[in-house]
């Protein structure tokens, strides 16, 4: 679930005053000026967000007031510019054109314009087009505070409070997306963007989650800021706020729980990476972090630098997620639209909050800054919004020991030294922890860790005993359903393995039987069975598409033009892990339709400069017609040609009373493995510990 939660502003509690605190920004003066040499991948600097923001306050193509800004970001230049940028950025005497693309509302429209922002002074809008299809850009955060004062000002809610002998002030609501449901109900609200509020009993807890108002639903016209529907259908026992807090003030002391010792994290070389702006150099790995507010963190033009070759070689031109998309499992009034696209309603960049050192990045840690634009299109700055260290777990990069020689045990061992860089999001109740790991064989491994509160319902049970029907959820707490939901992470992952033209090979392990005849390809030998490689070029994008869970597959990206000495082809294999579930829904179910590429983990396409969003430019109420279901249709050939990867980490989620108050964090991860792309173990030469 995603939701900014905003309470009434009688209520300081301290969870409450942080998102305060970002709907209100610390906003930064238009006095820093730009980089005289910014990198062409650099997020929008303030300057360069006031400019855009200023630009289209003052373009012709814009009439209507209030403009509302939803969305700003760096618009890239053409990816053989930056790849030529990159190749000799020292000779690249010009500066590429720094554009932005600004998604504003104004007049009921939303418009998607683009502006050159290269002299700050003198910026200007080079078009503008009115967005005629289904759906709209994400809320804002003012917008969703404004939502949350109209409920005290709304006479049934405060009879529907009064009747449940409640105190105004200690309820808060969120906006929740409502999600896109066909004609019906689409009519209902005439098209308009709408949303619909869920509310919270604050008092005695800081989790804010914990104590559903239930049975109350709002819908708020966004635009209009005013209630347009509203219903009062059933009272439930608001659940107790004993137990359900978690901070740790409140829980201790005397603390507890299992006791460890703390862990050290000491360099007495200091930080092995260096931080050119925003390019980390590191061991074998060079590469772009840049900050998007609606992905949050970009890494683009990773490459490693093979020691066999001296050559540094490309692996990913761009990686990011895409979209975090949650449905939840019961069909309830109060709960069957919550299939919220945490990227497309609500931004992921801008639901991080700054990292807090030593909890959520080890002692050894470098931050990153980052600006977002307002609603007014003023810069919002983020501290700590990014960190980047080098992490050793204590684990193993490879080993051996050998017995066999005579009178001697050799053993050699390296350890597993890898840099991290991470993001958290905290969409509403939840917080993704999202890494993006680089080793030193040249893997990169990307990780989302789940945690933060579950989305919970109240209801009158107090004893699994008592519960005949389908319950949708695990009793967590008393008068507490943990409701039963799948988190669907899909990264948008540009490979460009030692080129820019490569293909998708799907290796399918069969299973083979032993003829005992040689003139078949059999062994005249009592084994009876063993399997084999068929390999599979892709062809176009229905070969592309992949799901995971049938028959054993190998998948690879390779570059057909470029082979090793020993003539395989140079390539880069995708290995997921454990996290690998599709989605259950219906395919005619409307939040299936939106996301209609959760059926099939692994789906390839060629590269696109406007295909970023995998749910569709507009998700917000969006239908699924712009999402990557129906780019693929197009068909189009992706055999050594520009490709991109799109692969969703999934995992579906039957809460447990471990879960509440908090959950602890459970992670997905998925890694792209060099599959004969060096021509050996990169690690050979590396020095052992200790010499
Ligand atoms: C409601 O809350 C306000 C502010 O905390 C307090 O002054 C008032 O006494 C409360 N009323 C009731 C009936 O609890
Ligand atoms: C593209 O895919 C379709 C469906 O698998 C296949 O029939 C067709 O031959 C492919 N086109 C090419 C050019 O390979
Ligand atoms: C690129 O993507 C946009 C948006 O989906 C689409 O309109 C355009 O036709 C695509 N171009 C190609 C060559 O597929
Ligand atoms: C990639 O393949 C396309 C289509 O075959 C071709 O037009 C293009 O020149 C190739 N690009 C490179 C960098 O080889
Ligand atoms: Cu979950």
């Amino acid at each position: 679930m995603a939701t900014k939660m905003m309470p009434l502003l009688s209520v300081l509690l301290p969870i409450a005053i942080a998102i305060l605190l970002s709907a209100t920004g610390v906003t930064v003066a238009n006095t820093a000026s730009a980089q005289s040499h910014p990198h062409p991948l650099d997020s929008l600097s303030a300057a360069e967000l006031t400019a855009a923001s200023a630009a289209v306050h003052a373009s012709p193509f814009v009439k209507a007031r209030p403009i509302t800004i939803h969305y700003v970001g760096l618009n890239e230049p053409e990816k053989a510019d930056v790849l030529s940028y990159a190749s000799n950025p020292a000779s690249s005497s010009t500066t590429l054109p720094r554009h932005a693309l600004v998604i504003a509302r104004a007049g009921g429209e939303s418009h998607e314009l683009r502006v050159d922002v290269t002299d700050i002074s003198a910026p200007s809008v080079l078009s503008d087009s009115v967005h005629r299809g289904a759906g709209f850009p994400a809320f804002t955060v003012e917008e969703q505070a404004a939502a949350g004062a109209l409920p005290p000002t709304y006479a049934p809610f405060v009879e529907s409070v009064r009747r449940r002998g409640l105190n105004l002030s200690e309820v808060g609501c969120g906006v929740f997306s409502k999600g896109w449901f066909g004609g019906e109900e689409e009519a209902r609200w005439h098209g308009a963007r709408v949303a619909k509020m869920q509310c919270f009993v604050l008092g005695g807890t800081a989790n804010f989650y914990a104590r559903p108002l239930a049975g109350v639903t709002l819908v708020v016209d966004i635009d209009r800021m005013a209630v347009v529907g509203y219903r009062d259908r059933v009272v439930q026992p608001v659940p107790k706020a004993e137990g359900t807090e978690y901070r740790a003030d409140k829980v201790g002391p005397p603390f507890a729980g299992p006791s460890v010792a703390p862990g050290v994290v000491v360099q007495p070389e200091g930080k092995g990476f260096r931080m050119d702006g925003h390019v980390v150099r590191w061991a074998n790995w060079e590469f772009h972090v840049g900050f998007d507010m609606r992905a949050g963190t970009v890494i683009s033009l990773a490459t490693v630098h093979d020691a066999d070759s001296g050559l540094r070689r490309r692996v990913l031109y761009r990686g990011f997620v895409s979209e975090v998309f949650v449905p939840y499992m019961d069909p309830a009034e109060e709960w069957y639209f919550r299939t919220f696209m945490d990227a497309g309603d609500y931004n992921l960049g801008i639901s991080a909050f700054p990292l807090q050192p030593g909890g959520d990045c080890p002692a050894n840690a470098a931050y990153l800054d980052a600006y977002y634009a307002n609603q007014d299109g003023e810069p919002v700055k983020v501290d700590n919004v990014i960190c980047v260290f080098e992490r050793y777990a204590g684990d193993v990069a490879w080993r051996h020991t050998e017995a066999a020689l005579a009178n001697q045990i050799i053993t050699e061992v390296r350890p597993d030294v890898t840099l991290v860089v991470r993001m958290v999001a905290s969409t509403g109740n939840y917080d993704y922890i999202l890494d993006w790991e680089f080793k030193t064989t040249g893997t990169i491994k990307f990780v989302a860790s789940l945690t933060g509160i579950l989305a919970m319902q109240a209801t009158s049970y107090t004893h699994t005993d008592k519960i005949k029907e389908d319950a949708h959820g695990t009793l967590v707490a008393e008068n507490t359903l943990g409701i039963y939901h799948d988190h669907f992470i899909t990264c948008h992952l540009d490979l460009d393995v030692d080129g820019t033209n490569n293909s998708f090979v799907k290796n399918s392990l069969t299973p083979m039987r032993n003829t005992r005849d040689p003139a078949t390809g059999g062994a005249d030998t009592p084994r009876r069975s063993y399997w084999t490689v068929r390999r599979e070029v892709a062809e176009n994008e229905s070969d592309g598409q992949v799901k995971l869970n049938g028959a054993p597959r190998e998948l690879l990206f390779v570059n057909p033009s470029k082979r090793t000495k020993i003539g395989n082809e140079v390539g880069y294999r995708l290995l997921p892990g454990g996290a690998t579930a599709t989605s259950l829904l219906d395919d005619d179910d409307y939040p299936q339709q939106r996301a209609s590429y959760t059926k099939k983990q692994v789906w390839v396409t060629p590269y696109n400069r406007s295909e970023k969003w995998v749910s569709g430019l507009y998700a917000e109420q969006g239908t699924g017609n712009d999402n990557l279901a129906a780019w693929s249709k197009k068909n189009r050939r992706i055999k050594d040609e520009d490709i991109v990867l799109w692969y969703t980490l999934g995992l579906h989620h039957v809460p447990c009373q471990e879960d509440f108050p908090v959950m602890p964090s459970l992670s997905g991860a998925f890694e792209l493995r060099p599959f004969n792309f060096f021509q050996s173990n990169q690690l050979i030469r590396t020095r052992p510990p200790g010499h």
